[in-house]
């Protein structure tokens, strides 16, 4: 309408004006699309936290029954809120009088139905620990482990983290703005697949822990949406790194998982037939005796940790999901980057 009336009034069509109109009202349609389709994607936002949301309500619930009997420690040494605001991505080493003091560090056996939760003297939490129950889910993650292909020898950054076998099956987005699959997965797709498919209940019940324990952090790893068709592999968590101690009586070597979620927590389990490799977790000045099918929900990007000595055929599952995955969501659908404000909180 406008522009006929602008050509009534002007005499003959300029071509270009028309053209650039044209041009203006085609642009207008693109960025009124674009706000249906942002529309659309925010109101699925909606419907799946309210999803979530439900879950966790759910989820509550039965923890009530579910973790009756807890060992509650609080430390007064350590506050959740300083290790996130002392996080680095490098790699930290550690007080040598920390090292000297690990003899004398709590160790804490939990009984079968006991659960273990320990808070900072932020009352933020640190560690939760609760055992699955399942041996037949055990004995399946244990035998699936072992089926696995026989990954290449595995070195972080040059450096050779132990001598047990590794496998990342995963979505990341290391040293990329877009999540993508990990390598080790893409070249392994079929027993992969496979071998996230036979752990699933294995998965339910981390995440389902972690919704009880955490529920905010539940519900942030699982709100976005990630690219091309690309889903959440563990349950809650976008992947899982699986550990095979078998070849070496050693388990992990004092580290810190630093790309991990800053604000997030991972979650642990151990399968085999072992004694020993208990978890020791530094800044904690604590030592959890795990036994198989223990879970253990704790923020290993802010704990430096490592296992004791093994005896017998130890395997164990991590699942996580990565801070860089955190970027793509704050580009992609402005989730605030809580890492980016830690130094005022
Ligand atoms: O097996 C464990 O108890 C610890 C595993 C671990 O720390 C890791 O995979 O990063």
């Amino acid at each position: 309408m406008r522009i006929r009336l602008d050509a009534a009034l002007n005499g003959p069509v300029d071509l270009k004006q028309t053209r650039r109109t044209q041009h203006r009202k085609h642009e207008t349609y693109l960025v009124l699309a674009a706000m249906v389709h942002s529309s659309k994607k925010r109101k699925k936002r909606e419907r799946v936290k309210a999803e979530l949301k439900r879950r966790i309500k759910t989820l509550q619930r039965l923890a009530d029954c579910q973790h009756r009997n807890i060992k509650e420690i609080k430390l007064h040494h350590v506050a959740l809120g300083d290790l996130r605001r002392r996080w680095t991505q490098g790699r930290t080493t550690l007080d040598p009088m920390l090292l000297g003091r690990v003899p004398s560090f709590r160790r804490i056996h939990l009984a079968p139905n006991e659960s273990l939760c320990i808070k900072g003297s932020d009352d933020g939490l640190l560690v939760y620990v609760s055992n699955i129950c399942r041996h037949d889910l055990m004995e399946r993650l244990y035998q699936s482990i072992i089926a696995l292909p026989t990954p290449d020898h595995y070195h972080y950054r040059g450096i050779k983290r132990s001598e047990y076998r590794t496998w990342h099956f995963c979505v990341w987005a290391k040293y990329s703005k877009v999540p993508f699959l990990s390598k080790e997965l893409k070249d392994n797709f079929e027993s992969g697949m496979k071998f996230l498919q036979d752990n699933a209940k294995v998965f339910r019940s981390l995440s389902g822990l972690l919704g009880q324990v955490a529920p905010s952090v539940f519900e942030t790893f699982q709100l976005y949406p990630l690219p091309d068709d690309l889903e959440r592999l563990c349950g809650a968590w976008l992947g899982c790194a699986i550990n095979h101690g078998g070849n070496s009586p050693n388990q992990t070597n004092v580290h810190r998982d630093a790309s991990e979620a800053l604000y997030g927590y991972s979650g642990l389990i151990s399968c085999g037939n072992y004694t020993g490799g208990a978890l020791v977790l530094y800044e904690l000045e604590t030592i959890l005796e795990l036994k198989s099918g223990d879970m253990v929900i704790f923020p290993d990007a802010l704990i430096n940790h490592s296992n004791e000595q093994v005896q017998g055929d130890r395997c164990s599952l991590v699942a996580f999901t990565q801070e860089n995955v955190y970027n793509y969501w704050a580009r992609r659908y402005n989730l605030t980057l809580r890492r980016k404000m830690r130094y005022h909180v």
